[in-house]
């Protein structure tokens, strides 16, 4: 996706510095400066809206993508269940990600553009809002009647979950061009974006952090400071994200330095301090975390060779880091990742290099 993304916004950057200093006008049209009218005319601003959100997209679901793949692991592994739907999975994530290449026109609803496009890009839009929902159903019944183990890589993902789905509603709000028109450039734009994007990747991230610790330093992080982390963490995004849709209903606009010169949005000083001090506690309750990590990276008890009873191949490298991941031969790998409470094994994983039995069936 960034293979394909970037490379547009790069190409606009040359393009805009041609307008700058070689006298072209992609994306000038008829400007008036004290000094009297440009010569360049003829070009669009909106071309380059077009050709930065042709980036703008597909660069939110880079960062989002691997959250989602973080918590299908880390969920399946505490679930003690292979995860619902894999094949149904494998193409949502391939869905999002080629429909993400397709929306880029509803950041531009309200950039003048010919409604018949914008139509385009409600329908365009409103389609990802299946292979998300997809998503969603097969987490929550990977969750169903699972042998739920609430580590706090398992909490973070189920908080990325969560967010998925708050933050992903009010998407469908915005990919609408009529309801867009009083939402646009508002804090609702801000809450909903964060909830969604912001705050599922980093949930997702800390989630692989507390997943993959101790491979990472052979110890372990301590799981009580990990769940006072999650909870203040996940509190504290909501307070500061949720009000904000309030706000942007109020019309309180995004990207002003200073609101307080507007008496209009008087009325809503009180949100925005309750957001200030959701979002003051929520950054100290990362010192938890920082804390954590430097501490067990040092001084954490050792890590025993595979502590979630995971079946992936990770695990199976010896504790000691080396180079090659394994010594001797490369294991082979016979089964897939989510063997789980299998019926016929002795534990409730198995490892995905041992051998299937004779007569047992692959998945
Ligand atoms: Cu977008």
């Amino acid at each position: 996706m960034g293979l394909l993304s970037f490379p547009v916004l790069l190409s606009s950057a040359v393009l805009l510095i041609m307008d700058r200093h070689m006298g072209t006008s992609f994306f000038l049209s008829d400007i008036t400066t004290s000094n009297g009218a440009l010569d360049q005319t003829g070009g669009s601003p909106v071309l380059f809206e077009h050709l930065f959100w042709f980036l703008g997209h597909p660069e939110v679901y880079i960062i989002l993508l691997p959250a989602l793949g973080i918590s299908s692991e880390v969920i399946a592994t505490n679930s003690r269940k292979p995860i619902f739907g894999y094949r149904a999975m494998i193409g949502s994530i391939l869905a999002i990600g080629f429909l993400s290449f397709i929306v880029w026109g509803h950041h531009m609803f309200l950039t003048g553009m010919n409604p018949f496009l914008g139509g385009v890009f409600v329908f365009t839009t409103l389609l990802i809002a299946i292979p998300s929902a997809v998503k969603v159903f097969n987490y929550l019944t990977t969750l169903w009647k699972g042998n739920i183990v609430l580590t706090p890589a398992m909490l973070f993902s189920i908080g990325m979950v969560s967010t998925f789905i708050s933050g992903g509603v009010t998407g469908i709000i915005l990919a609408d061009a009529a309801l867009d028109i009083s939402q646009h450039d508002t804090y609702f734009v801000v809450g909903h974006f964060h909830i969604v994007m912001g705050m599922s990747a980093i949930l997702a991230m800390f989630a692989g952090v507390y997943h993959w610790f101790p491979k990472m330093y052979g110890r372990m992080m301590n799981k009580k400071l990990g769940f006072i982390h999650f909870w203040i963490t996940i509190t504290c995004g909501y307070g500061v994200f949720i009000p904000m849709h309030f706000l942007g209903e109020g019309g309180m606009p995004r990207r002003y330095y200073e609101n307080t010169n507007f008496p209009m949005f008087d009325h809503m000083l009180d949100l925005n301090v309750v957001i200030s001090i959701f979002a003051t506690v929520g950054v100290l309750s990362q010192l938890f975390f920082f804390w954590n990590f430097f501490y067990s990276a040092l001084r954490g008890p050792k890590a025993s060779q595979n502590p979630w009873r995971s079946n992936t191949l990770e695990w199976t490298t010896p504790v000691e880091h080396m180079h090659g991941n394994w010594p001797g031969d490369l294991p082979v790998v016979h089964r897939w990742p989510y063997d789980y409470n299998k019926p016929g094994q002795p534990e409730d994983f198995v490892l995905q290099n041992v051998p299937l039995e004779p007569g047992e069936e692959e998945h």
